[in-house]
C-alpha cells in the first residue's frame, strides 16, 4: 500500500519555497533577475536567483517559529526569471521594467542591485514616491560607477534623481565602504538617514526598530536587501564584500520586527553563488524573502 507524503525538502519542485503557481496575478509573485551587467568588482550575480531558490528549500518543512504563519499560505506564484539582454545593460533595464510592470506585489531575487531602478520604475508608475528600507554595506547613490551611470553603484542617485524615491523616507541599514565625502554628503543632504553597520553593533535592536519606523511611516514602503549588508563571515558569496557587517541574527531581527509597514515589494540581490560557501549566502538571502513574505500575514 503506498503512502503520500510531500516531497523530500531537497527533492521538492525547483522554484522558490516549491511553489507551483505560476501565475502573474497571484496576489505576490516571485521573479528571479539573473543580471550582473551592473558589478564593478566580482561579476557573477546572474546565478543567484538559481541558488536562492535551491536555498529556499531548507524552509518548506514548516511555518515561522514565531509566530506560526506559513507563506505558502498567501496568494503566491513564482513566475521565472525575467531575460536580460546580454551584454546591454540599458535594454535589460527596459526588460526588467517591462516584466515586473502589473504585477500587484513583486518580490524579486537577484541579480545586481542595478535592477532595483527598473523595479522601482514598475512600481512607482503605480504608488508613487516610495519609502525604503535599505540593507546595504554601501549607500548605492554614487553619481557613476567609473563612468558607467546605469551601475549597480547608482540605483538610489537614479531613483531620487527621478522621484522614484522620497529620500526622507528611505534609511539605509549596514553602510561601512569606503566612500568620497562628495557622495555622502549629498546622500544625506537628499535628507537620506544612514545608519552604519557600526551604528547598529553599538545600539540597542529596539531602537534600530524605532528608528527605521520613524523614517519609514506608513507611505507605500520597498525593501531593497543587498546581501553584503551582512558580515562577510555570513555572506561570502558576493561580488563587493566588506568586513564588519551585520550578522544575519541581526537583520533578521530587525527584518522580523517591521510588522505593520505598508510593505510594497521587496528585492534581495548581489548572491554571487561562485564566491559563496557551503550555500550560506545564499541560505541568508532565501531567509530574508521568507521573514519578509512571513510578514504580509
Ligand atoms: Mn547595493
Amino acid at each position: 500500500m503506498s503512502e503520500t507524503h510531500d516531497p523530500a525538502t531537497y527533492a521538492t519542485y525547483p522554484t522558490f519555497l516549491g511553489l507551483r503557481s505560476a501565475s502573474r496575478s497571484a496576489a505576490f509573485t516571485i521573479a528571479g533577475v539573473p543580471l550582473d551587467l551592473g558589478t564593478t568588482n566580482r561579476s557573477g550575480t546572474r546565478f543567484g536567483p538559481a541558488a536562492i531558490r535551491v536555498a529556499s528549500r531548507m524552509l518548506v518543512d514548516g511555518a515561522h517559529p514565531d509566530t506560526g504563519f506559513d507563506p505558502r499560505t498567501l496568494d503566491l506564484a513564482d513566475i521565472g526569471d525575467f531575460q536580460p539582454v546580454i551584454g546591454d545593460i540599458a535594454a535589460s533595464h527596459r526588460q526588467i521594467e517591462a516584466a515586473a510592470q502589473g504585477l500587484p506585489h513583486l518580490i524579486a531575487l537577484g541579480g545586481d542591485h542595478s535592477m532595483t531602478l527598473p523595479l522601482m520604475r514598475a512600481l512607482c508608475a503605480r504608488t508613487g514616491p516610495i519609502g525604503l528600507v535599505h540593507f546595504d554595506a554601501h549607500v548605492d547613490t554614487w553619481s557613476d560607477n567609473f563612468g558607467q551611470v546605469l551601475a549597480h553603484g547608482s540605483p538610489f542617485y537614479h531613483g531620487i534623481k527621478e522621484r522614484l524615491v522620497d529620500p526622507r523616507r528611505h534609511i539605509i541599514l549596514g553602510a561601512r565602504s569606503p566612500i568620497g565625502t562628495e557622495t555622502l554628503s549629498w546622500t544625506k543632504d537628499q535628507g537620506v538617514t544612514v545608519l552604519s553597520a557600526e551604528d547598529i553593533h553599538l545600539s540597542a535592536l529596539d531602537a534600530v526598530v524605532a528608528r527605521v519606523r520613524r523614517v519609514v511611516g506608513q507611505g507605500p514602503t520597498y525593501l531593497t536587501f543587498d546581501i553584503d549588508s551582512l558580515d562577510p563571515s555570513a555572506a561570502p558569496g558576493t561580488g563587493t564584500p566588506e568586513i564588519g557587517g551585520l550578522f544575519s541574527w541581526q537583520a533578521r531581527a530587525i527584518l522580523r520586527r517591521l510588522t505593520g509597514i505598508n510593505w510594497v515589494g521587496m528585492d534581495v540581490v548581489e548572491v554571487a553563488p561562485a564566491y559563496d560557501v557551503s550555500e550560506i549566502t545564499a541560505l541568508a538571502a532565501a531567509h530574508m524573502v521568507f521573514e519578509y513574505l512571513c510578514l504580509q500575514g
